[in-house]
């Protein structure tokens, strides 16, 4: 602990204690007419300018680019006024395939006209972001000028960071947006994604002693979960073998060793047998994880052509053995990699597919649409995560983990017939706190039960509303509108799902944005007939 941090976490308490934030009179906004001049090279091209709500003062930097077999091109581009990232001001502009505007995939409606010379001091506002988060903090960021562009209106806001540890052990990025201004707490969004509570290094490729290990090689991993598969793993120089997939991009699976940060060892072993069905080997929960990411990476490749979670072709880090006794599983953006707990009495390690494929997926929504961590979006970011983990195991079809369209049935330690679930896609209410239909205070909920009208969509656009059998026996799922829908199959309902997220939804899409985003990607792929069939779906979840 430093002086800076003595020294803030003295005035924190002092200020929650008080709850007295300081109050500003608002600075008189000027207002900037907008010239319609041509863009430079890094904007949209110049006729686009008022079809991106672009000002004199934007600029735009492209991050993504998807190319159609027709020839359109879709790019995704950050948007930036007066140098300051507007949060919410991210676009995709559709091309045809003559490479002019088509449309425009947005959630800023007009141009940003705000002065962006703040009345509030940076150390105000990371005291008042403080006075939300307590004292508990192992690190704070500077506060950073943004334009917060999720509200009604462009704001100008400061990002504070607070880093640190839940009571359960999660980390916790919080994102805060405090009123540049008056203040005021605008937003906060944690950037640790997690898997959702029951009930409510570097993969250099090298071994230890300096030999070199840069020979892909297949072993046996002696699951916990999914009996003895197959693993990727790299053969060294001096005999020994470490658990980094070569074959997908050094994708590295480490042991924590209980510990809650740092990036952990890499499995090493000696006749590349890994682990041995039971937690009494460390290196069994890490087969587990390694093999879960595996299956997704070949998900993503060979059902949506999508090289790894940046699409760069690069492996990432999953760390397993975090913490002690920890419940939980999840996906950090800052450190780009997966971590799994091991679970506690009546949980087992928290490694099989559908969280593997839950928390891979949420690095893709991060490298895509980057649904922000709040509100609808939140919802929509777990959603999709529930969607691909369950197109995972769907397409893993592992007769120790028989496919469904529940959540983590296989965390625990006793589940015949698979009656219990973290999450239950095509009824969500069944867990006893996600609504089965959208009503506009959804997103006030946890963004775990806010994502359930979302995963209700799904099962009902791939399925149906009629029985059908899982591993968890015969099920159906109720409509909210009485409706009875037959389901347009997962390999098309996967696919619209994915080219939404990748083509059609920003960081701000919110349900009814969802709802335009689906039925555009289906027109694109299957036409105006399956289009309607998803527009049905969402009527069935009463987004309409
Ligand atoms: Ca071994
Ligand atoms: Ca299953
Ligand atoms: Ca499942
Ligand atoms: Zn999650």
């Amino acid at each position: 602990m430093n002086v800076r941090h003595t020294t803030l976490t003295a005035a924190i308490a002092l200020a929650r204690l008080r709850r007295l934030l300081p109050r500003r009179p608002a600075r008189p906004i000027s207002r900037t007419t907008c010239a319609n001049r041509p863009l430079a090279a890094r904007c949209p091209t110049s006729s686009n300018a008022k079809a991106v709500h672009a000002s004199r003062n934007d600029q735009f930097e492209a991050r993504d680019v998807i190319l159609d077999n027709n020839g359109a091109e879709h790019v995704r581009m950050k948007r930036s006024y007066r140098g300051l990232p507007v949060i919410g001001g991210d676009l995709v502009i559709h091309n045809n395939r003559a490479g002019k505007l088509a449309s425009v995939s947005q959630t800023l409606t007009h141009e940003i006209s705000i002065d962006t010379h703040a009345s509030l001091s940076k150390s105000e506002a990371v005291l008042n972001a403080g006075v939300d988060f307590g004292t508990a903090f192992d690190g704070v960021s500077d506060a950073k000028l943004v334009v917060y562009a999720r509200g009604k209106a462009p704001q100008l806001a400061y990002e504070v960071v607070y880093t640190g540890f839940m009571p359960d052990q999660t980390p916790t990025e919080m994102h805060y947006f405090v009123d540049a201004n008056n203040g005021r707490i605008l937003d906060k969004w944690d950037g640790i994604h997690t898997k959702g509570k029951p009930g409510g290094g570097g993969g250099n490729g090298n071994g230890g002693s300096g030999a070199t290990c840069d020979t892909d090689s297949v072993g046996t991993g002696r699951t916990l979960t999914l009996g003895n598969v197959p693993i990727n793993t790299s053969s060294c120089s001096d005999g020994s073998f470490q658990m980094v997939d070569l074959s997908r991009g050094g994708g590295y699976t480490t042991d924590l060793k209980n510990r809650t940060n740092g990036s952990g060892t890499t499995f090493s072993d000696a006749d590349n047998t890994w682990g041995n069905n039971s937690t009494s080997d460390r290196a069994t929960v890490g087969a587990d994880a390694h093999y879960g990411v595996s299956e997704t990476w070949d998900y993503y490749q060979n059902i949506h052509g999508r090289d790894g979670i940046a699409n760069d072709g690069k492996g990432a880090l999953s760390r397993v053995h975090y913490g002690r006794n920890y419940v939980n599983a999840f996906w950090s953006d800052s450190c780009f990699c997966m971590t799994f707990g091991d679970g506690s009495g009546s949980y087992l390690p928290l490694v099989a597919l559908d969280v593997a494929g839950h928390e891979m997926s949420h690095g893709v929504t991060s490298r895509s649409a980057n649904l922000t961590y709040s509100g609808e979006s939140g919802g929509l970011n777990e959603a999709t995560s529930d969607i691909f983990g369950t197109m995972v195991e769907f397409y893993s079809n592992s007769a120790y983990d028989q496919p469904d369209y529940l959540i983590g049935e296989e965390i625990y330690a006793s589940n015949p017939g698979n009656s219990k679930a973290l999450r239950y896609m095509y009824n969500p209410s069944l867990d006893g706190a996600s609504p089965n239909c959208y009503s506009g205070s959804l997103g006030s909920l946890d963004v775990h039960y806010s994502s359930g009208v979302a995963n209700h969509f799904f099962y009902l656009l791939a399925e149906g509303s009629g029985n059908k059998t899982f591993s968890n026996g015969t099920i159906s799922s109720p409509t909210c509108n009485g409706s009875s829908l037959s389901g347009i199959g997962r390999s098309k309902a996967e696919a619209i799902w994915y080219r939404a997220l990748t083509v059609y939804m920003t960081s701000n899409t919110n349900y009814a944005g969802a709802r335009t985003a689906t039925i555009n990607a289906a027109n694109d792929l299957y036409g105006s007939a399956t289009a309607s069939d998803v527009a049905a779906a969402w009527d069935a979840v009463s987004v309409n």
